[in-house]
């Protein structure tokens, strides 16, 4: 059993196992309450090492049977393993054991979902497999038997030989247990086939539950494109006969990349126009093209330890993003990933679970699946390349393909090898890996004589465990605008190596100005005061597109946050300016839809906190209603030649062009609501034929107060659709106004469908609160209470999610002593609960600090 009691485990205590695995045989007898595991392992002293102890993680198991060599043996039962002695010379260990899929709510390990036999391994899941070395530096080849009467019996690698009740897989390429995987049960496939560069004919598969095989095709043109595009991108190749994916129910996170066999949570696979929206759709891709790459990046070249996390998330999400950008536009992917950054990583790394991209210490590795390590880790590796340049990039990782293929690999490895392609000294860089915190950049500006200077001062607050931070390098892209928005200097990319650097651009006519930070070159918090003219400039002029957004993303921020606290209105200049740019039909409507997008509340809140404010979510949620007023109104003469532009004639496609039009005319559908009430939209709704129209018809009527009638037709129309019934139950909360959003959502947690246990529908309830700014920091604290009660019962269940939904509470040093109180209150009752998780308690016990 896992216990409460707090282990921490270090990453400079690493020592490698005392014995290597030579293969693995595993044998299954499939039951929902007693499936019995045989396993055959092969073992031999491991030269590397020098501790021979011979002990093996295991939870939850019932031990049946122990053999070495042949004879029976009796280990030494632990808390969360077994201990033996064993020779120092080859032997074979074999054990039987019997565990209770049916009963495990956790979806760790071996579980069932639907009547489906599935497993999730990464990161310590295998143990409650069988007894094993469950740790990555340790890969081995794995031969599978599955016996079940189901009539889908899938493994890793390749299919060796079936008959009737019966399989066997073996995969060839030596892995670690958090990649094994099984699915048994009653599926169905959409199949096709890929033929690779050398010419290597591969077989493809999606499997679901019968009735979803019309949601596959998309996913399907997904992951061929992936394929093709590592090996365009990255020269890589598939190295097995058949790829499976797998759709899931249950599933705690997104999707999970086993030696080819993907298992999906069926939210990120299945997709069809009449249940999907755009975003699910470009959601889909991405995550299918991540565990694609993940092929390469984490499994033929893993993680030496858990701490190694980013070596294959932060490169993998930069692959990934890579590829969205190739697909779609890439000033709007890069727009998004920093709308995601701001949203997710700078608050994690800006409070309580604060923690470096490679973490030093942890209790309970499945809490560091982190916007930190997957988010923050991809922006190190954009850094890296922007820093060296795309084709040292490109022969630095062609050298890390070739020198560690096959092996469990630590950050070192991966900077070395950046070392070693350029002849550039990474140690300082290697900072971005341990430090925590989100670096502070401040800029001041001096022009002289024809030379402009412009000088930075970096800073990192102090963060949980780190007081004193070491400067970072920092690669700071800059161009120069001449008055007449003219490019005087192309962008530049600065490396700053100091806590204050100045650098100078000589030979210049008249004072420049400055786009600072082009593409969002670095994770860093600019710290300068721009004034209005200068981003109104901006907004107009920058050729960079990202700079271009931030100017009027700024001016945004700066116009809500006066509204706030000083009560003027919305800044005219400003909604002007963006009128412009919106209404100019040369620009991309995606990108277009993104200026429109104003900054979030809860980053409104981490301002005026910075500001030495404290947040009041209500006059936020105000002040943000108020400017969307203001532009409906003062915008109602450019919305019907938007409206013109944005219909979309042609039959659905989920690709950028047509989704761009339809992001920009949800903008436009929501502005017309607030003019005539939800008359546009209910008609829309009405008569939508794709999920993208129809959902945000039914957000404006929820955001007019006139959803009820659309929220019953919706109901009958998808009540038997899981994936579309999420949306159901979170739109209702995350759209909610603030007083009702926790009413709201206490009243659906007692709806029939309301399945607590599908982490997906507890998800969308109570993600879909803590999204609603205002509504879940509502000041009698109903949305807090009401997340803690649902957060100790789910402990019991399911300790993952409930630890991973924990965060909602991560900003609530931000807000006044009262709501303050009240979050303490409850993060004090969920740790105090008897039989708390481990995962939880850790988590809750960071939040509290
Ligand atoms: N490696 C997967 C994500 C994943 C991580 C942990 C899981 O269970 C604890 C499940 C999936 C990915 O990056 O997609
Ligand atoms: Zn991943």
């Amino acid at each position: 059993m896992k216990d409460a009691s707090p282990q921490t485990i270090y990453l400079k205590d690493y020592k490698p196992f005392g014995y290597v695995v030579d293969d693995v045989h595993l044998t299954f007898k499939l039951v929902p309450n007693s499936t019995r595991v045989v396993s055959k392992i092969t073992f031999s002293p491991n030269p590397d090492a020098t501790d021979r102890q011979f002990r093996l993680h295991g939870e939850q198991l019932k031990l049946i049977s122990a053999k070495i060599n042949g004879s029976d043996v009796s280990p030494v039962m632990l808390d969360d393993g077994l201990m033996v002695d064993a020779p120092n010379e080859t032997f074979v260990w074999e054990a039987e054991v019997e565990i209770a899929p049916e009963a495990n709510t956790a979806l760790e390990g071996l579980y069932m979902s639907n009547g489906m036999y599935c497993t999730q391994c990464e990161a310590e899941g295998f143990r409650k497999i069988t007894y094993y070395p469950d740790r990555p530096d340790v890969m081995s080849v794995f031969t599978v038997r599955i016996e079940s009467d189901l009539p889908v019996l899938l493994s890793n690698g390749n299919p060796v030989a079936q008959g009737e009740g019966w399989a066997e897989w073996h995969d060839p390429w030596p892995k670690p247990a958090y990649l094994f995987a099984l699915v048994a049960g009653d599926l169905v496939n959409h199949p096709d086939r890929f033929v690779t560069q050398s010419g290597k004919d591969v077989e493809l598969n999606i499997w679901v539950r019968p009735g979803d095989e019309n949601k596959c095709a998309f996913g399907m043109e997904a992951l061929k494109a992936s394929m093709r595009w590592d090996e365009e991108v990255y020269g890589r190749e598939y190295d097995l006969d058949i790829f499976n994916i797998v759709a899931v129910d249950d599933f705690n996170m997104g999707a999970m990349e086993n030696k080819g066999l993907n298992i999906f949570n069926s939210s990120c696979v299945l997709a069809s126009p009449e249940t999907s929206t755009d975003a699910n759709f470009e959601r889909i891709e991405a995550i299918i093209a991540h565990e694609y790459f993940h092929n390469w990046t984490g499994n033929r070249i893993t993680c030496r330890d858990w701490f190694q996390l980013c070596l294959k998330e932060g490169l993998t999400v930069y692959r990934d993003s890579q590829f969205t950008s190739d697909m779609r536009s890439a000033p709007v992917k890069r727009i998004s990933d920093v709308i995601e950054l701001r949203g997710r990583q700078f608050p994690e790394d800006q409070g309580p679970l604060s923690h470096p991209v490679r973490p030093e210490s942890f209790q309970e590795i499945n809490n560091f699946y982190t916007a930190t390590v997957y988010e923050k880790g991809a922006e190190v590796i954009g850094m890296l390349k922007l820093l060296v340049g795309d084709d040292a990039y490109a022969k630095a990782l062609d050298m890390y393909f070739d020198r560690h293929d096959g092996q469990a690999c630590t950050i070192e490895d991966w900077l070395k090898v950046f070392e070693d392609a350029t002849g550039r000294d990474l140690s300082q860089f290697k900072r971005w890996y341990s430090q925590s915190g989100t670096p502070r950049l401040a800029v001041s500006e001096k022009f002289e004589d024809g030379t402009y200077t412009l000088t930075f001062k970096q800073h990192t607050p102090p963060t949980p465990g780190q007081d004193v931070k070491e400067p970072q390098v920092l690669p700071i892209a800059v161009g120069l605008l001449a008055q007449d928005g003219t490019e005087v200097t192309p962008t530049t990319v600065l490396e700053m190596t100091e806590a204050e650097q100045s650098f100078e651009f000589s030979g210049l006519d008249a004072k420049p100005i400055p786009s600072i930070l082009r593409g969002f070159s670095a994770p860093v918090v600019l710290e300068r005061t721009t004034s209005r003219e200068e981003n109104l400039f901006l907004l107009e002029h920058d050729t960079d597109p990202f700079n271009r957004w931030e100017a009027s993303r700024t001016l945004a921020r700066e116009g809500l946050i006066a509204m706030i606290t000083d009560g003027v209105g919305s800044d005219t200049l400003w909604l002007n300016a963006l009128k412009t740019a919106v209404a100019d039909s040369t620009l991309d409507p995606a990108y277009r839809a993104l200026l429109l997008s104003l900054p979030t509340q809860s980053e409104l809140a981490q301002t005026l906190f910075e500001q030495g404010v404290t947040p009041d979510p209500m006059a936020i949620w105000t002040a943000t209603d108020t400017l969307r007023e203001d532009m409906a109104k003062s915008w109602a003469d450019i919305l019907p030649a938007l409206v013109e532009e944005t219909k979309v004639i042609e039959t659905f496609k989920p690709d950028a062009e047509q989704s761009g039009k339809r992001a920009l005319a949800a903008s436009v559908l929501a502005m017309q609501t607030r003019l005539d009430g939800g008359a546009v939209a209910k008609a829309q709704f009405e008569t939508a034929d794709n999920m993208t129209l129809q959902l945000s018809a039914l957000t404006c009527l929820i955001q007019a107060d006139a959803a009820e009638d659309a929220l019953k037709s919706f109901y009958d129309q998808w009540k038997d659709d899981r994936l579309v019934m999420d949306k159901w139950f979170g739109l209702q909360v995350a759209a909610a106004k603030p007083a009702d959003a926790a009413k709201r959502a206490k009243t659906l947690t007692e709806h029939f469908d309301f399945d607590w246990k599908n982490p997906n529908r507890f998800r969308a309830v109570f993600g879909g609160l803590a999204m609603n700014h205002a509504g879940f920091h509502n000041a009698d604290g109903s949305g807090y209470a009401l997340l803690a009660d649902w957060l100790i019962k789910l402990d019991a269940k399911n300790p993952q999610t409930t630890a991973r939904m924990c965060t909602a509470f991560q900003t609530w040093k931000r807000y006044d002593a009262d709501r303050q109180a009240k979050m303490r209150a409850c993060l004090t009752r969920i740790s105090e609960t008897k039989g708390l998780s481990r995962d939880t308690t850790e988590m809750v016990s960071r939040l509290l600090g």
